[in-house]
């Protein structure tokens, strides 16, 4: 943590890939953290830059170009300016949003490389990698796919694992298959430029486990430890590959960078675009110690922003990440959030459901924004509810914030002419005292959760300021002193009193409230008829912030009921497209089932089987792992001992239902962790046409130990 306040501060949220729709997952892992940060810190006057920008490069731009039968240059082009504005709808306020096809992108991008090359910070090796026969092509990151090797998730891509976040290289998939022909690949030797993590273990070890030990978040720490203490490889940092930014060195002809090299140096190019734009000088943000530089990000970018993207500004000369403060997953109604099953809610969705509609408008972003934030995975996993919500918008945002300003203005309005009433020091009392106190407590709260990341409880410290000013309000009754108007000569002092109070409590409101709640904030401003500028941080807490005397406008509501209907329309929206996109690959599936080519393997001779040892074994004990839907941890009665044997068939067998079951068991194959659980061998399945898995076994029940052969 820095112990002076730095001079300016550059803030990055990851650049998402320019190849299709983004959810609200993402907007709540990155984008909405990063800028409830910036706007606090600008509401700080504090320097800052807020740099994003779309990722156009990696397999996943051509393979989204295959899958929509048009041009990469199409893909990008399509998708950067639709993520852009869903941004801006949602008050996402970059000060840039570049793109990483730009030509001052593909320079930086080049210089920096050609930096560590020059200086030998690279080392260049000919190695064996996937290579497509049929497709002539070698296969890059996400042109490969099998099975991870730490979740068994069956989809894994070459470079990461989308289900678990896992970082991979192509030869830990189980199972590799080329997503270009479908087929097995076979292995070609290549010449790239590798980045030689192992030479900066020493570093990154007293860098992040030692200074950082108490500033970055668990989660992040957790991980970084396991790939330090897992020992660091070098890694490829080019591809072969025709879409990217080309390799600028000899002999690197078809070479381009590797997306993962590329794009965090896009955060830089987008800071020089922003300088380009304002007339600014960029290099201070990435060359000043002053500076503080913060990545948000989800948490399958963990590894490329505190291990891979460090060791690379390290060398190149700039400055480090002061921290990453990065979100694990957001679920949606119980299930992973995923794109290809189609079990999500993307941001354009919520746009033309909740934004545009007639009875939306921008106070609907505020209400997803201050779901997601409520309900952000900052320190696990966390759960996106239509219920939840409903009634976070319903009992919260209405019932609890718009109803204190609503009635706070409703009563100024009836009981004290429109004007801010005074103050009357002679007849405040005890309680009055304690509510001006919570306010001022409030806000140094606030700003201690926000300077911490901790936007979940702080969000929830705001909303609690609004409680106190209903419960303040609801004891002094207003309305029921303004009964006795005429015989007590100080009922209007006392009504005075408590609107006065509750009035700078929402000025104070809107200021606390609007790094979250931006939209929200403003329509306070107008509704109290001040500029802007009241809401500088350096006035929360303040009871000065509405002059004695100032006459203010009528009341608007700030927030509407969401029905019921609405919610119900969303779930059944949600159930339709996946259980259609469900229903398509079935019959995807059984179209290919029919025209599935049967194929041999490449012949064997009988040594080669007879290294397999292969037994009967009774299973005696079945369980779910945890956070694995398709792993079933067994215990496997051999005979001669009783083994652990993970497998991949919880999709297919109840546990309860396989107890007792025989099978046949690879037993001399080397034990593998899955899910921190060792699996000593292998059990032998048959699929049929449908994909439904069967055991082999033998036809009646045989002592356990048995050999196959
Ligand atoms: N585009 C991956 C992602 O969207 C990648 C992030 C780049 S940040 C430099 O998760
Ligand atoms: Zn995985």
């Amino acid at each position: 943590m820095s112990m002076n306040q730095p001079k300016r501060y550059l803030i990055t949220a990851a650049l998402p890939y320019a190849n299709g729709q983004k959810h609200i997952g993402h907007l709540a892992g990155a984008y909405l953290p990063a800028d409830i940060y910036v706007r606090y810190l600008k509401a700080q006057k504090r320097d800052v830059v807020f740099v994003c920008g779309s990722d156009e490069h990696g397999t996943a731009i051509p393979i989204q170009a295959t899958k929509e039968g048009t041009t990469a240059r199409a893909i990008i082009d399509k998708y950067h300016p639709l993520m852009e504005q869903n941004f801006k709808d949602l008050g996402i306020a970059f000060d840039v949003y570049h793109r990483t096809s730009d030509p001052l992108h593909h320079e930086t991008a080049q210089e920096f490389f050609t930096k560590l090359n020059n200086n030998g910070d690279l080392e260049i090796k000919e190695s064996e990698q996937y290579f497509d026969e049929e497709a002539n092509s070698f296969l890059a990151d996400r042109y490969i796919k099998g099975t991870c090797p730490n979740c068994s998730f069956d989809s894994a891509y070459g470079d990461q694992c989308e289900r678990c976040g896992k970082s991979l290289s192509p030869d830990e998939l189980i199972n590799p298959v080329s997503t270009l022909s479908g087929k097995p690949p076979v292995k070609k030797s290549t010449k790239h430029w590798y980045l030689p993590l192992n030479r900066h273990e020493d570093f990154l070890r007293k860098w992040i486990l030692e200074e950082h030990a108490n500033d970055w978040r668990s989660n992040v720490l957790g991980q970084c430890k396991s790939w330090i203490d897992g020992g660091l490889q070098p890694r490829a940092v080019t591809r072969d590959l025709d879409w990217g930014v080309k390799v600028p060195a000899a002999d690197a002809e078809g070479k381009v960078l590797y997306v993962w090299f590329d794009a965090p140096i896009g955060y830089i190019s987008a800071t020089k675009q922003w300088a380009i734009n304002t007339g600014k000088d960029w290099k201070p943000y990435w060359e000043d110690k002053d500076t503080k530089l913060v990545h948000f990000i989800g948490k399958d970018n963990i590894v490329f922003h505190c291990i891979i993207f460090p060791v690379m500004l390290k060398l190149h000369g700039n400055i480090l990440p002061d921290n990453v403060p990065s979100n694990e997953f957001m679920n949606l109604e119980g299930d992973k959030m995923s794109t290809s099953r189609n079990w999500k809610l993307d941001m354009q969705d919520y746009i033309n459901d909740f934004i545009n509609k007639e009875n939306g408008g921008s106070q609907m972003a505020d209400v997803l924004r201050y779901y997601l934030t409520q309900i952000a995975p900052e320190t696990k996993d966390s759960e996106f509810m239509w219920k939840g919500f409903q009634d976070a918008n319903n009992s919260e945002l209405v019932s609890i914030f718009g109803n204190f300003v609503n009635r706070t203005f409703v009563l100024m309005h009836k009981l004290c002419n429109g004007k801010v009433p005074s103050f009357h020091q002679d007849i405040a009392d005890e309680l009055d005292q304690q509510t001006i106190t919570e306010i001022k407590n409030c806000a140094n709260k606030v700003t201690a959760l926000l300077e911490e990341y901790r936007f979940r409880e702080a969000l929830f410290e705001v909303i609690n300021l609004a409680r106190t000013g209903n419960q303040y309000m609801q004891k002094k009754e207003p309305w029921i002193v303004a009964k006795s108007l005429a015989e007590n000569p100080d009922a209007q002092k006392s009504i005075d009193n408590c609107l006065h109070i509750c009035l700078q409590l929402t000025a104070n409101l809107a200021i606390l409230i609007q790094p979250f709640l931006p939209f929200t904030a403003k329509k306070m401003c107008h509704m109290m008829k001040v500029v802007e500028k009241m809401l500088d941080w350096e006035n929360a807490g303040s009871m000065k912030l509405l002059s004695v005397g100032y006459s203010l406008r009528a009341p608007e509501l700030l927030f509407r009921k969401i029905e019921d209907s609405e919610i119900m329309e969303q779930i059944e929206k949600l159930n339709a497209v996946s259980l259609k996109k469900e229903g398509e690959k079935g019959e995807v599936k059984s179209e290919t089932t029919e025209a599935k080519e049967i194929t041999v393997k490449q012949e064997i001779v009988f040594d080669d089987f007879a290294k397999i040892d292969l037994k009967v074994g009774t299973i005696v004990s079945a369980e779910k792992v945890e956070k694995a839907d398709k792993l079933l941890k067994l215990q496997v009665d051999l005979g001669f001992e009783t083994r652990t044997i993970v497998s991949g068939i919880a999709m297919h067998f109840k546990p309860e239902d396989i107890v007792g079951k025989q099978v046949t068991v690879v037993v001399n194959l080397a034990p593998r962790k899955m899910r921190g659980i060792e699996s000593n061998g292998m059990i032998l399945m048959a699929e049929d046409a449908n994909g439904k898995l069967h055991f082999i076994n033998p036809e009646e029940a045989i002592n356990p130990g048995s050999g196959v052969s």
